[in-house]
């Protein structure tokens, strides 16, 4: 009777943990969601719902560029349960690692783990065995279950070190920019381009922000993930991010790009992203536990056309490095100093201010309130 009871008991238990399993799951899927997407799916978003030839502006300053709106679901989280879309060569490859090798691996590994399990408890069980088998050491079996594994994870080593040493072997870079960390916001520093500096703070909601504050507005990004001062770089040129911090650790990190990089105090990490042959913004955060505030210090990247990248130069007050001036981004040859005049931009609407004093670092909005 006690037995009969206690399976009752046993089987009430079990109905009532998958009856709350199954209750926390939609809980789940939704807080998920809202995470992954601050703005709401049915917001428009102008520039991008339809085919738009001149999105909308962003920094609304005379003499900067027209920074582009992102593209939804492009350089952003998404809802879907994947990586995000991937941009980069080396994130294409990582992707394909992760879908094509890791994903079904882990699939083929997890059931016949468990087909193992169901099979031993139905078969082997002291009701089907009574009389338990004192069968130990079995030669063969001992060799296929280690000889198994390690053949699994040789195979598995061969794309993954392939992978880290693609992402190692930084190419030629056309361009070099320090991030560097600070609690809770990031300046980047362009040394090829006269080392000028933005400091690039994220961009409060209506309401939250106070005084000259700029809010946020769809053109700019997702909530938490908007910035006043976009990093800028050219399309298709191979970046080079140089990472430390003044303050504590904080990590750069683009997930459309694949790339994460410390940046820590007193060092200087490197890292390097091919930048895609279109405009587009990407987005990121800063990904390592630094304080308070480490959630709202995000990185918008927005990779703009090879003049509009002159331009923006010029108007930061920086300089283009060669002999072919403005509309040449591979900077990482000839001086700085031999070319300050500004590109024909585009979309110029007053003369960029090239060689102004103003130094741009100081003119961005502080950091936002330590509290
Ligand atoms: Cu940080």
């Amino acid at each position: 009777m006690i037995r009969v009871l206690k399976t009752i008991r046993g089987t009430v238990l079990a109905m009532l943990m998958g009856l709350a399993a199954l209750g926390a799951q939609p809980a789940f899927a939704q807080a998920t969601a809202t995470a992954n997407n601050p703005v709401p799916l049915t917001t428009p978003n102008p520039g991008v719902a339809t085919p738009n030839p001149t999105p909308p502006v962003v920094a609304g300053k005379p003499g900067d560029i027209v920074h582009i709106a992102p593209t939804p679901g492009v350089g952003m989280p998404t809802d879907k349960i994947s990586l995000q879309p991937q941009v980069t060569p080396i994130g294409n490859e990582a992707k394909w690692f992760h879908n094509t090798i890791l994903v079904p691996m882990m699939a083929i590994i997890s059931v016949f783990v468990l087909g193992l399990l169901i099979w031993v408890i139905v078969f082997y069980n002291a009701r089907a065995n009574p009389t338990a088998s004192h069968t130990h050491h079995n030669t063969l079996i001992e060799i296929i279950w280690t000889l198994f594994p390690v053949i699994i994870l040789v195979g598995i080593a061969v794309p993954s070190i392939r992978l880290l040493a693609h992402q190692y072997e930084t190419p030629k870079a056309d361009l070099t920019v320090k991030a560097i960390g600070n609690q809770w916001y990031w300046t980047y520093q362009y040394p090829d381009n006269g080392d000028f500096e933005v400091v690039s703070n994220m961009l409060k909601e209506k309401g939250e922000a106070t005084g000259k504050e700029k809010p946020r507005t769809d053109a700019d990004g997702p909530r938490l993930l908007a910035v006043d001062e976009r990093m800028v770089v050219p399309e298709g040129a191979v970046v080079k991010v140089i990472t430390t911090s003044n303050d504590v650790i904080h990590s750069w990190a683009v997930p459309a790009f694949w790339v994460k990089m410390d940046a820590v105090p007193g060092r200087l990490n490197e890292t390097w992203f091919k930048a895609p042959d279109h405009p587009g913004v990407y987005f990121g955060q800063c990904s390592e536990l630094c304080g308070a505030r480490h959630a709202f210090m995000p990185i918008a990247v927005e990779v703009v056309s090879k003049d509009q990248f002159a331009q923006w130069v010029a108007y930061k007050g920086g300089t283009m490095p060669g002999a072919k001036g403005a509309t040449n981004p591979d900077a990482t040859a000839g001086s700085p100093a031999t070319a300050g005049k500004p590109a024909a931009g585009p979309v110029a609407t007053t003369p960029a201010v090239a060689g102004t004093t103003d130094k741009p670092a100081t003119t961005s909005q502080p950091a936002v309130a330590q509290n």
